[in-house]
């Protein structure tokens, strides 16, 4: 038997020499970071590529988030999801702002734009939905209630790189979309992040705010932190961004294979893709119903795990089981049933460009009885 580990995911990595190449020219440059050539550089070849008008880099996708909720000023309360990772909402507790949590559509995983009317009070300044798993959320809808109500909208992009719904980038939604380079994503930096914004003057502003609110040399125009990229890094995201399609499309590989022999197991759900949009293959959940699969989700997760397969139950527990979040009023489970039953049935297969065929099926064989 092969036991070789399988992970949810492994980096997507350039190639070393060429990467010794660009390394030489910063030594030889001495100028390691503080917007330099290669951060400049990764910034125009982003905005192109993801087709955005402006990307402000950043050293991880938490930063951006707590940045753009400082930028746009917002207070009081948030409506947010509980079905994501921690960062989406300790971000607004770091700007000392309640998260409202609002249930999921489980046809997507995402903030359901019906539920969320329901949740302003006098207190909301934003909303803050999350693209899971790269699926796009119903942004026209978000945006309709955000205008009705002059609210701001801050889309946690994290998953959702190169992600397109009929030509047009995700990114381009809301007031701001940030997202994350973490070595597990999609695109990565190692650590990394970004933010995208409509206008120069927005980008100007998160400039000065991402280097401690620093406009020159002697001007600080407000209270910024430090959350820039490096030299290093900004080099090895332009080689990943090189390869970064063809790792979409052997993702996409993966996904095809999953469905094809998933679409035949009796209480086994997942999500296809959806016609118009240009998905990026960053997770493959899966949903077990225990009735009809004749197993727990935790059970086939362990099962799993013996024969060294290590999927994830990203998302679970959701964000709102935490201790910080778990007293407040929105989190009660009665108000979430929606997420609560995907964080509790909810297992991401191993989803990587660097999975084989032999791969794929010994994680296929662990499923299928
Ligand atoms: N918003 C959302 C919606 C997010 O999902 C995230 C991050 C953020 C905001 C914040 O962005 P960042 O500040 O992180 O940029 C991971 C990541 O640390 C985190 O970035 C990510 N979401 C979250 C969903 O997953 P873990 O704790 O699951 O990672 P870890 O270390 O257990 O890695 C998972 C597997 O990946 C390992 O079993 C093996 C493989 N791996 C991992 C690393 C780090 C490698 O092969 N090489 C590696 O270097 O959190």
């Amino acid at each position: 038997m092969n036991n070789k580990f399988i992970t949810v995911t492994s980096p997507l990595l350039p190639d070393l020499e060429t990467f010794h190449g660009m390394l030489k020219e910063i030594w030889e440059s001495k100028f390691i970071t503080n917007n330099g050539s290669f951060h400049k550089q990764l910034e125009k070849e982003l905005a192109a590529y993801l087709k955005v008008p402006y990307v402000s880099l950043f050293t991880n996708g938490t930063l951006p988030l707590i940045t753009a909720l400082q930028a746009l000023r917002v207070t009081g309360e948030v409506i947010t999801t509980p079905y994501s990772f921690v960062a989406t909402t300790h971000a607004l507790w770091w700007n000392g702002i309640k998260p409202v949590f609002v249930d999921v559509d489980p046809n997507t995983g995402n903030l359901d734009p019906d539920k969320i009317e329901a949740a302003i009070t006098p207190k909301t300044t934003a909303i803050m939905p999350v693209h899971v798993y790269g699926k796009p959320c119903d942004t026209k809808r978000i945006q309709e209630i955000a205008d009705r109500y002059g609210l701001k909208v801050i889309y946690d992009a994290a998953h959702a790189f190169g992600v397109e719904v009929d030509g047009e980038s995700v990114l381009n939604a809301g007031d701001m979309s940030t997202l994350s380079f973490h070595a597990t994503k999609v695109y990565n930096t190692i650590e990394g992040g970004a933010m995208v914004m409509h206008d120069e003057k927005t980008k100007q502003r998160i400039d000065y705010l991402k280097n401690f609110g620093f406009a020159g040399e002697t001007t600080v125009v407000g209270p910024g932190i430090n959350s820039k990229m490096d030299e290093v890094r900004s080099a090895y995201g332009i080689l990943n961004l090189r390869q970064v399609d063809d790792a979409i499309s052997a993702r996409k590989e993966v996904a095809i294979e999953y469905r094809k022999v998933l679409r035949n197991v009796e209480g086994i759900t997942f999500f296809d893709d959806i016609p118009g949009v240009k998905h990026n293959y960053s997770y493959f959940p899966i949903f077990i119903d225990e009735q009809k699969y004749g197993m727990s989700r935790d059970d086939l997760y362990m099962k799993m795990r013996e024969a060294q397969v290590y999927g994830r139950r990203y998302f679970y527990p959701l964000i709102s089981e935490f201790s910080t979040y778990r007293g407040l009023e929105s989190a009660d489970p009665k108000n979430l049933p929606n997420a609560h039953k995907m964080a509790n049935t909810v297992i991401c297969l191993p989803m990587h460009h660097a999975l084989s065929k032999e791969d794929i099926q010994r994680i296929l064989s662990l499923i299928v009885k």
